[in-house]
């Protein structure tokens, strides 16, 4: 089993270098702690909450242990990241949302095989249902997909471990993977992935590993038309490039969840979109 990183049980290292150092210099010059905090929001766009805890930490002031949550951790500050077998390209990195694309996380033969593995079980994707958490069909997501076991073949299992390296996340708190194919005006409409803990359904889908702190989409095919990855709210779209993943980081360090991670799988215009979605848990994923 990967141990969670000590270094991520920090809200001060759950920031982007720059604001590390920025926090670090103001807090030196006697800043005061809400001032702070206020420019964090303003220009960063962090949540407050968040502000605050990384503020009181650079501080030295003993911070809750409560309050911590695990987070992942992208050394996202060279072009280039080792994760395990594979030497990775960052290719854009937003703040926040934490929004990161990666480039080379797969081969053209991985995502090939992945795509011939589970051609024979692609059944019509669904949502979580409010009422009762259990799969529903919906008109809003239109994609057939296969959901796989971790660890299901020695390709899964060398997927998985990769991305655990790449986002200091242990394997073990992953759902299994989620193959996705899109054909022609497949898409699935704007959602978020973390479970709203005020609805009973999705909320009975924390009991099981806690929230969904982060997704990656990893493309597995090229796409002629349409089909890409858009964030409505931030206005950024993803278009798919095989091999390709894209990272974004549905709660913060301290465990809120943003907003601003609604995201769609564009409606494919021509070709065929396929990818592997993979949902990363708080906790366990059992
Ligand atoms: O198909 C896409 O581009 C996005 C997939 C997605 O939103 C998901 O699997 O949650």
């Amino acid at each position: 089993m990967m141990n969670t990183p000590l270094s991520n049980l920090s809200f001060l290292a759950s920031l982007p270098v720059e604001w590390q150092a920025w926090v670090k210099e103001n807090v030196a010059r006697g800043c005061e702690p809400e001032g702070m905090a206020a420019v964090m929001v303003r220009d960063g766009h962090f949540k407050m909450d968040l502000a605050r805890l990384a503020i009181a930490e650079a501080s030295g002031q003993p911070v809750a242990r409560q309050a911590m949550r695990p987070h992942p951790r992208i050394d996202a500050n060279s072009n280039t990241v080792q994760a395990a077998d594979r030497s990775i390209n960052v290719l854009f990195r937003m703040q926040s949302p934490e929004v990161v694309l990666f480039g080379n996380v797969l081969s053209d033969e991985e995502c090939d095989a992945l795509i011939a593995y589970t051609q024979q079980r692609l059944e019509r994707s669904g949502v979580v249902g409010e009422a009762d958490g259990a799969t529903q069909i919906h008109t809003h997501r239109t994609s057939r997909g296969a959901m796989l076991q971790r660890g299901e073949t020695e390709l899964v299992s060398r997927i998985e471990n990769r991305l655990a390296a790449l986002i200091h996340w242990p394997v073990e708190n992953g759902e299994g993977l989620q193959v996705l194919s899109y054909e022609k005006s497949n898409e699935y409409r704007p959602h978020f992935d973390w479970f709203d803990p005020n609805v009973a359904g999705p909320r009975k889908h924390l009991e099981r590993g806690g929230q969904r702190v982060a997704t990656i989409v990893m493309y597995l095919s090229d796409v002629e038309e349409g089909g890409g990855t858009s964030f409505p709210k931030i206005g950024l779209q993803v278009q798919p490039k095989k091999g390709c993943a894209v990272y974004f980081a549905n709660t913060n360090a301290a465990g809120e969840v943003d907003h601003n991670t609604l995201h769609a799988g564009e409606p494919v215009e021509r070709g065929i979109k396929y990818v592997a979605t993979k949902w990363l848990r708080e906790g366990e994923f059992k």
